[in-house]
């Protein structure tokens, strides 16, 4: 048991009940130390003794009235600096920033005068020694025994601002239930020994805290970028569409760029825009009659098209790059369907996968990206039917005013830039790109004539940075990422 709580149980046991403000000076202990001592006693027993809380109007000195404390009164410092031989106004007024109000002070108090027998006056002494009652008043005051000083003088001395009265709040001790001057530790388990031995019957037991609180259980919580793709994920399957496999970062320029159209000059297809990987540097495996279609469709067209009018190179096609978009993903899903057994079935599919950009970065753009597409094939679909997907995907983010803008996408025709009017940020922002896979592209898959593909395109990071208040994408992605923001980030519900 510490000191300080022993002589607390014992001075309750001598004196009975007791304000713990009225122990500072009897104890030469601070305030905050003697509430510490009564905590420490109430953590072993509750019973032990009895805390009312109280207040009290209590005086406490300003940092100018520590100052007295330490070096006395402004008027004493102005006296004890006025020689046997005086000294001039000007000089005694540079000892001490207080010097002005110390000389008036010490002149009211008949300590000093002003000789002006001599001409110029000087100042002297006018008796041989002082009292510095307000040091000592001070001193009473610091040490917890502000009675010994009259009220008007503390109120003078508020009025000085080297006094502040505040309400402090205390507790009257008494003895509780359980009283003893001892702290016996109290027992938190009842143990086997306990109770085969008997020894619990002599033991004190700790009480329950039914008001304390759990230990919140240690917990994974999902990164915000994971709470809005489920939300995405939740949408899309509430709209009857399946997931497609996109479990393939690296992807060949065949599928990326060749078989949607994409042409080999395309400017997309430099180092500038494109990750290449160098190992395994080229894919070999593409069937045969994709390939003759796709490069006829490159170079002459098909279904109308009169195609680039270019050589188109398989070495070219061949190359790996970190996919560009999941749009490839979308365009091996059209392949295998066309060629499934019994042919082509109409499909509602998207994908929510990781995409690369050699971009330059900044504060809303990494060099990767979670794209988010949907792609809907069946007969005699239209741009109209396009913009009812829309309407119905965003609707169920909370976005119900959406404008669409033509814009061009090598594989898609019409192609569409889509904005929303955001009600959170009161602003138009671009939500997305879309369109009507091209022919060109659809033909040489197999995807049969009448068959028309819808598909839209959005990321992931953008609206999880608003939804999340979010301005740089270094704050939700990256080694700066402050984990309490994923941690203690809340339930993402994107229509609300
Ligand atoms: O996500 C984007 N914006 C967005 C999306 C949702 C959102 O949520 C609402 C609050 C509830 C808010 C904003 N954008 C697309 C627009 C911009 O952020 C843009 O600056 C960044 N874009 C990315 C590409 O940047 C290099 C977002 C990404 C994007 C763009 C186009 C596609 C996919 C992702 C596409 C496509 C496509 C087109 C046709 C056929 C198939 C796919």
């Amino acid at each position: 048991m510490s000191e300080l709580t022993e002589r607390i149980l014992l001075y309750i046991e001598q004196h009975g009940d007791v304000d713990t403000l009225d122990l500072v000076p009897i104890f030469g202990e601070d305030h905050q130390k003697i509430i510490g001592g009564v905590k420490s006693i109430e953590s072993t027993s509750a019973e032990l003794i009895n805390t009312t809380p109280a207040t009290r109007k209590t005086w406490e000195l300003t940092e100018e009235g520590r100052q007295i404390l330490a070096n006395g009164s402004h008027e004493a410092t102005v006296f004890n600096a006025v020689p046997e031989a005086g000294i001039s106004q000007a000089d005694l007024m540079k000892i001490s920033p207080n010097a002005k109000v110390g000389f008036s002070k010490a002149m009211s108090n008949g300590w000093i005068l002003m000789d002006k027998s001599g001409g110029a006056p000087v100042i002297k002494r006018k008796v041989a020694d002082i009292v510095d009652t307000v040091k000592t008043h001070l001193e009473a005051i610091a040490s917890g025994k502000s009675d010994v000083v009259p009220d008007n003088v503390k109120n003078e001395y508020k009025k000085r601002k080297i006094l502040v009265e505040s309400v402090t709040k205390s507790f009257v001790l008494s003895k509780g239930p359980e009283f003893s001057t001892s702290l016996k530790k109290l027992e938190t388990d009842l143990t086997v020994e306990m109770l085969a031995s008997g020894i619990w019957k002599d033991l004190k037991f700790k009480p329950y805290n039914f008001d304390a609180l759990g230990v919140p259980p240690e917990r994974g919580q999902l990164h915000p970028l994971m709470k809005v793709r489920s939300e995405f994920r939740q949408i899309f399957l509430e709209m009857g569409f399946s997931e497609m496999p996109t479990n393939n970062f690296v992807e060949s320029c065949f599928w990326n760029f060749d078989a949607l159209f994409v042409p080999q000059q395309h400017p997309a297809r430099d180092q500038q825009d494109t990750f290449f990987v160098s190992h395994p540097q080229l894919s070999n495996k593409f069937p045969v009659a994709l390939l003759d279609a796709v490069k006829k469709s490159h170079e002459s067209g098909t279904d109308g098209s009169i195609g680039y009018r270019y050589d188109w190179k398989l070495e070219e096609a061949q190359k790996n790059v970190l996919r560009t978009h999941t749009t490839g993903d979308s365009a091996r899903m059209l392949y295998k369907i066309a060629h499934q057994a019994g042919g082509f079935k109409p499909i509602k599919y998207f994908s929510i996968d990781k995409v690369f950009r050699n971009e330059t970065l900044d504060a809303t753009h990494l060099a990767e990206f979670h794209q988010v597409e949907g792609v809907v094939a069946d007969y005699g679909i239209t741009l109209g039917d396009l913009i009812g997907t829309f309407n119905a995907f965003f609707n169920k983010l909370g976005i119900t005013e959406l404008e669409y803008k033509p814009t061009f996408n090598p594989y898609t025709e019409p192609s569409m830039e889509i904005f929303c009017f955001h009600p959170g940020l009161q602003r138009w922002i671009e939500v997305g790109n879309s369109g009507v896979f091209r022919p060109e592209m659809l033909r040489p898959l197999g995807v049969p004539e009448g068959v028309n593909v819808i598909a839209w395109g959005l990321s992931l990071e953008r609206p999880t940075m608003i939804k999340y208040g979010l301005n740089n994408i270094r704050d939700l992605i990256g080694p700066k990422v402050d984990l309490k923001m994923v941690q203690e980030g809340p339930l993402c519900r994107m229509n609300r």
